[in-house]
C-alpha cells in the first residue's frame, strides 16, 4: 500500500470520528435545553418495578405475564390557554403495553410492537396527553408490561416541547436510516460492477442493520408487511440482532481474512450457522424455550463480538490495511451498544448519545467496512493480476525455451551427413523457418560473407532473392560495419510497399567473414526486446550448429582423405578394399583393382623440386579421377602410387578402364611455374578370384603386375594372370 493511500484513509477516519463527536455534542446540548417546559416527576415504584439510583427511572425486569405499576406524582401549574397541553412522554422502549390511570380517567394504551395510527410514521417516544383542566398536585398510576428488561423515565412536559424532542430524535434516526440505505445501494452497485460476492455480504450487513435499527426504534412495525415481525415481539428483535451479527461477521471475514486460512473461514461460517439456529429457535415461539432464549441470545451476541475482535486482532498482526481503524470502530460500536444496554437497565441517563450512539457508530463502522473491503478486494485483484501475468510470462518463456530446443534438435538432425557445401544454407533456412512462427515477421533473410570460406546468401521467400542481392549490394558497407560491431539494431525502413521496421542482427561469424539476420515487419510497431533476444538466440544456435557440422565434416575428411591429393588415404582404401571384397564374395560379383605408379617420378622431383612434384601428384590424381566412373574408388596408396577399386568389373573391363586411365595421364600436360611436363603411368591389374573374400592375394597380384608393366618398358597396362605362382 502506498503512503498516499494510507494518508487518505487516515483523513477519512478522522473526519468520521469528528463527525460523530459533533453529533454527540449537539445531542447533549439539545437534551439539556428542553427542560424549561417540563415539570419534575416523583416516582413511587409499585408492583414489579424498581426505582433507579438517581430516582428518575423505573426499572422493569421483564415479566410478560402481568402489568408492572408505579405511581407518578407531579404538580401542574394553572392552565395557560397560550401553551400546549401537558403530556407524559416515555422513551420508546420495547414495551408490550403502557397506559396511565387516575380514578375514572384512563389514557390511551400504547404498544411498542403495535403502534397506533395517530403516532405517525416515525414515532419518537410514547406520548400520553393529559386532560387540559388538570392542575395542582397530580398522582397517576402507570401500568406497563414488558417481556424484557427496560427502564422507563416518564417526563411531564408541554406537548410542543415533547414534539421537539420527538422531531430531534426522528431527524437523527432518519439520518442513520439514510446512511444505511446509501451503503446498501452502494454495495449492490459495487456487486453489479465487480461481480464480487463480498459485496452481497456487505449488502446483507447494511440491510440487516437497517432492519435492526428500525425495529429497535419501533419504526419497523409501522411498515406494512414488516409489521408481521411484531408477532414475535422481543424475540423478533433478537432474531434481527442475530441476523445482523452473522452478516457483519461474514463481511469482516472477507475484509480481514480474504487470503486467510480455510480453517478460520470454516469456523466463522460454523459460528454464523449457530447464530441462525438460535434465531430459528426464537422464531419457533415455544413457551418452554422462553426462559433460556434471552441468556442464550446474549451469550451468542457476546460470542459474535469476540469472534469479530479476534478476526480484527489477527488482521492487525498481518498488517491488513486499516485494521487499526476498523478495530477501534468495532470497539466503539461494542461499547456504545453496552451503553444502550446499561440504559435499558436504568443505570444511565436517557440522552441522545446513550440512546442512539451505538446506531451512529454502527453506520460509521459499516461505511469504513465498505472502504476497507473495497481496498482489500482491489489488493486481492492486483495480486491475482500479478499472478496471472507471472504465469503468462513463465508460459511464454517455456514455449520459447522449447522452440529453442526444437531448433537445436532440428539443426542437429538435418545437418547430419549432408554435403558440407550445403551446411550453412540448410542451417540458415531452418533458422528462418523456425523463427517465423515465434515472431510475427513479414520478410526475413540471412546474409553471410566469407563464412566457412564462401559467400552464403539465404533468402525467404526465395523468389525475392534478386531483391535481397540488390538491397545488400547497395548497403554492403554499412551492413558490414554493423555486423562487425556485433550489436543488434532496429530502424525504420521502406520495403517497397510502405513503411516498415527493420531489425538487423549480426551473426557471430569469425572475422574476416561477417553475416546478418535481417527481419522486416510492416507498419511502425517495432520488435520487442524479447523478440530481438529470441531472434538473436536462434541465429546464435544456427551459426553454432553450422560451425560444429562444418568442423566435424572437416574432421571426417581429414581422417579419410589424403591431404595432398584429396583422394582416399591408405587407411580408408584398405578398409574400402576389405569391404568391397567381402560384398563381391557374398554376391558372387566380379571385382578388380588397379595399382598405378608414376614413371620416373624421381626425375620430376629432381627437375621441378619437391613442390613441383607435389603439384604433379595432385594433377595426376585429378586426371585419374576425371577418367573414372561413378562407383569406382581412387586412393593414394603411398608415395606416387595410386589404387583404383572397380566393383562389378571383370578382367576385360578392368583392362579397358586401366587403358583409359593411362591414356588420360599421357594426354595431359602438367604445367608448373612455366614448365610444361608430360607424365606417364604404369598400371597393374588384378581381378578377384571366386574363392577370395579378402584382398591380400589380389593386392599382391596387382603389385606384381605393376612390376611386370614397369619391366615391360613403362606407360603400359599389365593384367595379372588368374593363377599366379
Ligand atoms: P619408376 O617408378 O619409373 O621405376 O621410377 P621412379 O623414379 O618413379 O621410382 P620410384 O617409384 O621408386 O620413386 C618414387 C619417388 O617418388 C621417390 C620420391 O622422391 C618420390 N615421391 C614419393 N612421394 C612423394 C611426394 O609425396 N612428393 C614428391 N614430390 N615426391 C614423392
Ligand atoms: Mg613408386
Ligand atoms: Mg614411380
Amino acid at each position: 500500500m502506498s503512503g498516499a493511500h494510507g494518508n487518505w484513509r487516515h483523513r477519512l477516519l478522522i473526519a468520521a470520528l469528528a463527525w460523530l463527536l459533533i453529533l454527540f455534542v449537539v445531542g447533549v446540548l439539545a437534551a439539556t435545553r428542553g427542560s424549561a417546559e417540563e415539570v419534575p416527576v416523583g416516582l413511587q415504584p409499585g408492583t414489579g418495578t424498581q426505582l433507579s439510583r438517581d430516582g428518575v427511572a423505573l426499572a422493569l425486569p421483564g415479566d410478560p405475564s402481568r402489568d408492572a405499576t408505579a405511581i407518578l406524582r407531579f404538580e401542574l401549574p394553572p392552565p395557560d390557554p397560550q401553551a400546549s397541553r401537558w403530556v407524559i412522554w416515555v422513551g420508546r422502549d420495547p414495551l408490550d403495553s403502557l397506559w396511565l390511570e387516575r380514578g375514572a380517567w384512563r389514557s390511551p394504551e400504547r404498544h411498542f410492537f403495535q403502534p397506533s395510527a395517530d403516532e405517525g410514521t416515525l414515532p419518537g417516544g410514547f406520548l400520553l396527553p393529559l386532560p387540559g383542566d388538570w392542575q395542582g398536585n397530580v398522582s397517576l398510576v402507570l401500568h406497563a408490561r414488558s417481556s424484557t428488561a427496560v427502564s422507563l423515565r416518564p417526563r411531564v412536559m408541554h406537548e410542543a416541547a415533547a414534539m421537539q424532542v420527538v422531531r430531534r430524535g426522528v431527524a437523527l434516526e432518519s439520518a442513520i436510516y439514510a446512511g444505511l440505505f446509501v451503503l446498501g445501494l452502494l454495495s449492490l452497485a459495487l456487486y453489479s460492477a465487480a461481480r464480487e460476492r463480498s459485496f452481497v455480504a456487505l449488502f446483507a450487513c447494511a440491510a440487516s442493520a437497517l432492519l435492526l435499527l428500525a425495529a429497535q426504534n419501533g419504526h419497523l412495525y409501522q411498515v406494512p408487511g414488516l409489521a408481521l415481525l411484531s408477532t414475535w415481539r422481543v424475540a423478533g428483535l433478537w432474531v434481527l440482532w442475530l441476523g445482523f451479527t452473522a452478516c457483519a461477521l461474514q463481511v469482516l471475514l472477507r475484509y480481514a481474512g480474504l487470503r486467510g486460512g480455510v480453517d478460520a473461514r470454516r469456523w466463522v461460517d460454523r459460528y454464523c450457522m449457530i447464530l441462525f439456529a438460535i434465531a430459528a429457535a426464537c422464531l419457533l415461539n415455544l413457551q418452554a424455550l422462553d426462559r433460556w432464549l434471552s441468556p442464550l441470545v446474549t451469550l451468542a451476541l457476546c460470542g459474535g463480538a469476540a469472534v469479530a475482535l479476534a478476526m480484527l486482532v489477527e488482521a492487525l498482526r498481518r498488517h491488513v490495511p486499516m485494521a487499526t481503524a476498523m478495530l477501534l470502530l468495532v470497539l466503539l460500536t461494542l461499547s456504545a451498544t453496552l451503553v444502550r444496554w446499561a440504559l435499558a437497565h436504568g443505570w444511565l441517563m436517557d440522552l441522545p448519545w446513550t440512546r442512539f450512539g451505538y446506531q451512529l457508530v454502527l453506520v460509521v463502522a459499516i461505511a469504513l467496512l465498505t472502504v476497507g473491503l473495497l481496498s482489500r478486494i482491489g489488493e486481492f485483484r492486483d495480486q491475482r493480476d500479478r499472478d496471472h501475468l507471472a504465469r503468462m510470462d513463465s508460459e511464454r518463456r517455456m514455449s520459447r525455451e522449447s522452440a529453442r530446443a526444437d531448433l537445436t534438435l532440428a539443426l542437429q538432425t538435418r545437418l547430419r551427413g549432408v554435403d558440407p557445401a550445403d551446411i550453412e544454407w540448410i542451417a540458415f533456412r531452418l533458422l528462418l523457418e523456425r523463427l517465423s512462427p515465434e515472431i510475427p515477421i513479414d520478410w526475413a533473410a540471412v546474409v553471410a560473407y566469407g563464412y566457412h570460406g564462401h559467400d552464403v546468401l539465404v533468402v525467404e521467400p526465395v523468389v525475392r532473392k534478386q531483391h535481397v542481392h540488390d538491397l545488400i549490394a547497395a548497403r554492403n558497407l554499412a551492413l558490414k560495419r554493423l555486423a562487425m560491431n556485433g550489436m543488434p539494431l532496429q530502424q525504420a525502413a521502406s520495403n517497397g510497399h510502405g513503411a516498415c521496421i527493420e531489425a538487423l542482427l549480426p551473426l557471430a561469424i569469425r572475422a574476416p567473414g561477417w553475416g546478418m539476420l535481417m527481419l522486416q515487419r510492416a507498419g511502425s510497431e517495432g520488435f520487442s526486446t524479447e523478440e530481438i533476444e529470441l531472434a538473436g538466440e536462434f541465429a546464435r544456435l544456427a551459426v553454432l550448429q553450422a560451425d560444429e557440422s562444418v568442423a566435424s565434416a572437416q574432421l571426417r575428411q581429414s581422417a579419410e582423405l589424403d591431404a595432398l591429393t584429396g583422394t582416399f588415404n591408405r587407411r580408408s582404401i584398405d578398409q574400402w578394399l576389405a569391404r568391397a571384397f567381402l560384398d563381391a564374395h557374398r554376391q558372387h560379383r566380379p571385382l578388380s583393382l588397379l595399382f598405378i605408379d608414376i614413371d620416373h617420378f624421381k626425375s620430376v622431383n629432381d627437375r621441378l623440386g619437391h613442390a613441383g612434384g607435389d603439384h604433379c601428384l595432385r594433377e595426376v590424381a585429378t586426371a585419374l579421377r576425371g577418367a573414372l566412373e561413378v562407383g569406382d574408388t581412387l586412393g593414394r596408396y603411398g608415395g606416387e602410387e595410386f589404387v583404383v577399386v572397380l566393383p562389378g568389373r571383370g578382367g576385360a573391363e578392368a583392362r579397358e578402364m586401366a587403358e583409359r586411365l593411362r591414356a588420360a595421364v599421357e594426354r595431359r600436360e602438367f604445367r608448373f611455374e612455366g614448365h610444361g611436363e608430360r607424365l606417364t603411368v604404369s598400371i597393374g591389374v588384378a581381378t578377384r578370384l571366386d574363392r577370395e573374400s579378402t584382398p591380400a592375394e589380389a593386392v599382391k597380384r596387382a603389385d606384381n603386375a605393376l612390376y611386370t608393366a614397369k619391366r615391360a618398358g613403362r606407360n603400359c597396362v599389365h593384367v595379372a594372370p588368374a593363377v599366379f605362382s
